[in-house]
């Protein structure tokens, strides 16, 4: 039996992955940017046993399907010469699949558990590049702190990788995530990204992507929090737009989602250092300086159909965890 532990950490893109240019090798249609939570944690065991017939897959201690993991630990067998199936447990300290980014943490601790357990030592690039073809997003959260990821070029993917852009250290932002409802959403994000390649403003969406980023590479590395909450913000609501125009529509907010965007730019406004973004689900998550993080919570604790607040900080590259079997 081969077998590892890893943990990974969620992240949540300002600049937003939404769409794809190759649905059979997941390469984004745009580039990202994102932030990895450190206070959000999915603990993944992949242990490789010749005597099983099929891949299993328990998540949060419920058997689930196992496709989207055995679709993933494939291009790792193949890596490692090997035709092994494996039991993978995985635990989330936080809700699954309800908008807080379980995928990426998901398919990142998997593909570093895998790697560890084949005994493969393969570079973070390439690590990320496994994790995309899982799930877009889990590329960025093989890195803590912002992380930039690109669309690439070449037809075969290998440079559709995330990298390490600014380390948590260098400019610590703390999020105060606003869960409105914890239940899992009702239509996943690769079905929702598919059906909204036929809004009318999918073309300029992708068009107006390579600006925003550019805008929020510089904003990150000069630490400009003004500039980093304008392009944000304005990346996340063309993303919603984007989904609202389509046929059919998709729609994710709920009337707290609503009040608290309407709440974290009233203080914005009032001078406090604050934004929102918001992604395939109904949750918020504030970004803010830390000087202001009380101030915010106390401001969005009180808003009706806001179930919980959950704070964290920047960090939280995927590793192995030291010690576990
Ligand atoms: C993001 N999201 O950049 C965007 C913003 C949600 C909203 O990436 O189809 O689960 O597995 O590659 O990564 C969620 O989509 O999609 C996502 P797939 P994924 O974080």
């Amino acid at each position: 039996m081969q077998q590892a532990t890893a943990i990974a950490h969620p992240n949540i893109a300002l600049i937003k992955y939404w769409g794809k240019r190759d649905s059979r090798l997941n390469l984004p249609a745009v580039g990202s940017l994102s932030i990895t939570l450190d206070a959000l944690c999915t603990r993944t065991r992949v242990c490789f046993d010749s005597t099983l017939g099929a891949d299993s897959f328990l998540l949060d201690g419920v058997g689930a399907d196992a496709r989207r993991v055995t679709a993933c630990l494939d291009h790792l067998r193949e890596a490692a010469r090997i035709d092994t199936r494996a039991r993978v447990e995985s635990s989330n300290d936080f809700p699954t699949a309800a908008g807080l980014a379980s995928s990426a943490s998901g398919f990142a601790a998997l593909v570093v558990a895998a790697d560890a357990a084949l005994g493969l030592g393969l570079p973070a690039e390439k690590l990320s590049m496994h994790a995309r073809r899982g799930s877009g997003s889990a590329a960025r959260s093989i890195f803590g702190g912002f992380v930039e990821m690109s669309r690439g070029r070449r037809q075969d993917g290998t440079d559709a990788v995330a990298r390490p852009l600014l380390a948590a250290e260098d400019w610590p932002l703390e999020v105060v995530i606003v869960i409105t409802d914890s239940d899992a959403k009702s239509l996943g994000s690769s079905a929702a990204m598919m059906s909204t390649e036929s809004a009318p403003y999918y073309a300029a969406w992708v068009r107006s992507s390579h600006p925003d980023l550019r805008a929020a590479r510089e904003a990150v590395l000069a630490h400009d929090f003004d500039a980093l909450a304008n392009v944000s913000v304005h990346s996340c609501l063309k993303m919603h737009a984007l989904m609202m125009a389509a046929r059919p529509p998709v729609m994710y907010w709920n009337a707290a989602t609503v009040a608290c965007v309407r709440r974290i730019t009233a203080l914005r406004e009032a001078g406090l250092a604050v934004f929102y973004t918001i992604d395939a689900g109904p949750q918020v998550k504030a970004i803010c300086q830390p000087e202001a993080r009380d101030a915010v919570e106390h401001a969005l604790h009180s808003i009706p159909g806001v179930a919980e607040l959950r704070r964290s900080g920047l960090g939280g590259a995927a590793h192995v965890a030291e010690g576990a079997a």
